[in-house]
C-alpha cells in the first residue's frame, strides 16, 4: 500500500523498523470504515476475533489473550531514561542503550511472514493544542481495531502532523507472548515506546498508558502541563450551569462509575446530570483566562468487565452495545453474547469461558470472564457523554479530587487548606488492597496521585511540577484539592456509605466549597464538612445523621500511625520538594498537637 505521508522523520524510521523486523508487507491505517471492516473480517478468519450477535451486538467482537497474557505487567515496565536517578526510585529502569540493544535482539525478525500495521494516531481531537500524535507499528490487528476506538487514526493525522519531528514513535511486537521476555519499555528523552512479547491493552495499546501518561507526563514537565491518571465529569446543577472536576483513584475504586455516575432519583428530579469527559486520563493546561483547562486524550473506554451492571453503571454498560470489543469475557453459545460475573445473576449454562473451554456458569466454579476483562467501547456511545467532549480547547477544571480505600482512617470528604497542601494530599494517597488483587487483603499501597506505575520519570520531581503550576496560578483561580473515601467501614466491617450515585451528594458539597457557597470544619488535616451540609435526602434509613458524622471523623491515634507510614516513603525520595516536606512536618504537629 502506498505510503500516507512525506514526512522523512516517519519514513526514516519506519524504514528502519522494516528492516528490523522484516515484515512480509507493510499496512498504513487510514482511518476508513472500510479498512476496519476488512480487517475485522480478516481477524474472524484466523481465530483472532468471533463476530458476535449482530443483532444484539452490533459491530462487537470478542477476543481472548493468551492465558499469561491479561494484566499490565508493572515489574517488566521500565522508564529507560539515561540515568537512574531521572526515574527515580518508584520506577524499575533500564540504560538506555542496552534496553535498545535488548530489546532489538528480541524484536529482529520477528515480523517475517507477518504483515506490519501503520497507525498514526492523534491523542486529543486532531489539531487540537493539547493534542500530540503518535505512529504505533504493530503486527497485531487487535491492536489496530483496539487504536481505531481508543484514539483517533488515520490519513487526517498525518495531515496535522505535516512535516514536525514531534511525534512519539511505538513500536510493538507480539513475538512469541513469552512471559520471560516480556518488556514494556519507555524512552522519555527519544519520545519513544517498545513493547514486545504481550498482547493485552494495557501493554501494547502504546496510546495509553504508555504514551499519554508515562511518555506526556515527562512532556508535561518540559514543557508546563500536565498528564493526570484522572477522570473528567461534569456535575450540572438545577440552574442549568455546569463545573468540572478531575479525579484520581488507583484501580478498584470505582473510577469509571464515578464518571459516568447517575444522580439520586430526588437529585435528578431536581435537574442534576454528571457528564462524562473522560474515564482515566486527562491532560490539563492553562487557558488564557488563567484557569486550568482539561481535556480527555482518549477516543474510547478500555474498561473492566466484570462487576459493570445495569445498577452499577447503566451508562458504561450501555456504551458496549455496539462498536466494542471484549476481551476475554465468557461467551454465551446459545445467543452468541457475552458474560461476566456481576452482570447479572444468570450466568450462561451453555457457554464458552475466557480461556477458551466449554463452561456452565451455573455449576462451575471457575470463573466465567477474567477478573481484569474488558471492553474497549466508543466514547460516542455513553448516553451521558459530555458535549465538550471533542471541544479542542478543554474544559475548565473547578476541583481536583483524590481518594482511595481506606476502611477506618480517610474520612468522606476533606478539602487541603491551599494549592501546596493539596499537592501533598495527593502525594499521600494510599488504597488498601481488595481480594480482587493477589496478595494479602487490607495492605496500604501508596499511590501518589494515582499515578504509581504511570508516571514517566522521578517522583519527587514530578511532585515538584505540580508545586510549580500551582505557583503559577492565581489562588482565586486554582482548582481546589480534595480527598474523598468512599470505603469506611463499621466495626462489623459494613462499608458505612452507599457510594455509587449516592457520591453525587458529595460532588455537590466539593462545588459549593469551590464557590464559597459553604463553611466546613478545620481539622489537623483540611477541611471537614459540617454534617448539616451532606444532604442526605432519600437515604432515610441507609446513612442516619450520627452514622455520617461518623464518617466524616478524624482520628487522631490513626493518623498517628499513617503518619509513620507517610515519613517511611517520603523517605525513598531524595528529591523530596521543601515544600512537601513542611506540609509533613504540619500534619505531624497537627496530629501530635
Ligand atoms: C487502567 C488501570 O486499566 O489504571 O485504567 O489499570
Ligand atoms: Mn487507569
Amino acid at each position: 500500500m502506498e505510503k500516507m505521508t512525506a514526512n522523512k522523520s516517519v519514513l526514516s524510521w519506519i524504514n528502519e523498523k522494516i528492516d528490523l523486523v522484516k515484515p512480509e508487507k507493510v499496512v498504513w491505517i487510514d482511518g476508513s470504515k472500510e479498512q476496519v471492516e476488512a480487517l475485522r473480517a480478516e481477524a474472524c478468519a484466523t481465530g483472532e476475533m468471533i463476530k458476535l450477535n449482530q443483532e444484539l451486538l452490533p459491530d462487537c467482537y470478542l477476543h481472548r489473550t493468551a492465558v499469561n497474557d491479561v494484566a499490565r505487567v508493572e515489574a517488566r515496565t521500565f522508564i529507560c531514561a539515561p540515568s537512574k536517578e531521572e526515574a527515580g526510585p518508584t520506577n524499575n529502569w533500564m540504560d538506555p542503550a542496552e534496553a535498545y540493544k535488548m530489546l532489538y535482539d528480541i524484536a529482529k525478525d520477528s515480523y517475517k511472514g507477518r504483515t506490519m500495521y501503520v497507525i498514526p494516531y492523534s491523542m486529543g481531537p486532531v489539531g487540537s493544542k493539547f493534542s500530540k500524535i503518535g505512529i504505533e507499528l504493530t503486527d497485531s490487528i487487535y491492536v489496530v481495531l483496539n487504536m481505531s476506538i481508543m484514539t483517533r487514526v488515520g490519513t487526517k493525522v498525518l495531515e496535522a502532523l505535516g512535516d514536525s519531528n514531534d511525534w512519539v514513535r511505538g513500536l510493538h511486537c507480539k513475538c512469541d507472548i513469552d512471559e520471560e521476555k516480556r518488556y514494556i519499555c519507555q524512552f522519555p528523552q527519544d519520545n519513544t515506546i517498545i513493547s514486545v512479547n504481550s498482547g493485552y491493552g494495557g501493554n501494547v495499546l502504546l496510546g495509553k498508558k504508555c504514551f499519554a501518561l508515562r511518555i506526556a507526563s515527562y512532556q508535561g514537565k518540559n514543557e508546563g502541563w500536565q498528564a493526570e491518571h484522572m477522570l473528567i465529569l461534569g456535575l450540572q446543577k438545577p440552574n442549568g450551569e455546569i463545573k468540572y472536576i478531575c479525579a484520581a483513584f488507583p484501580s478498584a475504586c470505582g473510577k469509571t462509575n464515578l464518571a459516568m455516575l447517575i444522580p439520586p432519583e430526588g437529585y435528578y428530579k431536581k435537574g442534576y446530570r454528571v457528564w462524562c469527559v473522560g474515564d482515566d486520563i486527562s491532560w490539563i493546561r492553562k487557558g488564557e483566562d488563567g484557569r486550568l483547562y482539561a481535556i480527555n486524550p482518549e477516543n474510547g473506554f478500555f474498561g473492566v468487565a466484570p462487576g459493570t451492571n445495569e445498577k452499577s453503571n447503566p451508562n458504561a454498560l450501555a456504551s458496549t452495545k455496539k462498536g466494542t470489543i471484549f476481551t476475554n469475557v465468557a461467551l454465551n453459545l446459545d445467543n452468541n453474547t457475552v458474560w461476566w460475573e456481576g452482570l447479572d445473576k444468570n450466568p450462561p449454562e451453555n457457554a464458552i469461558e475466557w480461556k477458551g473451554s466449554k463452561w456452565n456458569g451455573k455449576t462451575s466454579e471457575e470463573k466465567g470472564a477474567h477478573p481484569n476483562s474488558r471492553f474497549t467501547a466508543p466514547a460516542v456511545n455513553c448516553p451521558c457523554i459530555s458535549s465538550e467532549f471533542e471541544n479542542p480547547q478543554g474544559v475548565p477544571i473547578s476541583a481536583f479530587v483524590f481518594g482511595g480505600r481506606r476502611a477506618k482512617l480517610a474520612p468522606l470528604v476533606y478539602q487541603s487548606r491551599s494549592w501546596n497542601h493539596g499537592v501533598f494530599v495527593g502525594s499521600i494517597m494510599a488504597s488498601e488492597t481488595t481480594a480482587a488483587a493477589a496478595g494479602a487483603v487490607g495492605v496500604v499501597r501508596r499511590d501518589p496521585m494515582a499515578m504509581l506505575p504511570f508516571c514517566g520519570y522521578n517522583m519527587a520531581d514530578y511532585w515538584q511540577h505540580w508545586i510549580d503550576i500551582g505557583a503559577g496560578l492565581d489562588p482565586e483561580k486554582a482548582p481546589k484539592i480534595f480527598n474523598v473515601n468512599w470505603f469506611r467501614k463499621d466495626d462489623d466491617g459494613n462499608f458505612m456509605w452507599p457510594g455509587f450515585g449516592d457520591n453525587l451528594r458529595v460532588l455537590d458539597w466539593i462545588i459549593d466549597r469551590c464557590e464559597g457557597k459553604v463553611d466546613a470544619v478545620e481539622t489537623p488535616i483540611g477541611f471537614v464538612p459540617n454534617a448539616d451540609d451532606i444532604n442526605l435526602e432519600g437515604l432515610e434509613g441507609e446513612v442516619s445523621k450520627a452514622q455520617l458524622e461518623e464518617i466524616l471523623s478524624v482520628d487522631k491515634a490513626l493518623w498517628k500511625t499513617e503518619v509513620e507510614g507517610i515519613g517511611e516513603f517520603y523517605a525513598k525520595f531524595d528529591r523530596l520538594p521543601a515544600t512537601l516536606k513542611a506540609e509533613y512536618e504540619t500534619l505531624k504537629k497537627n496530629i501530635e498537637g
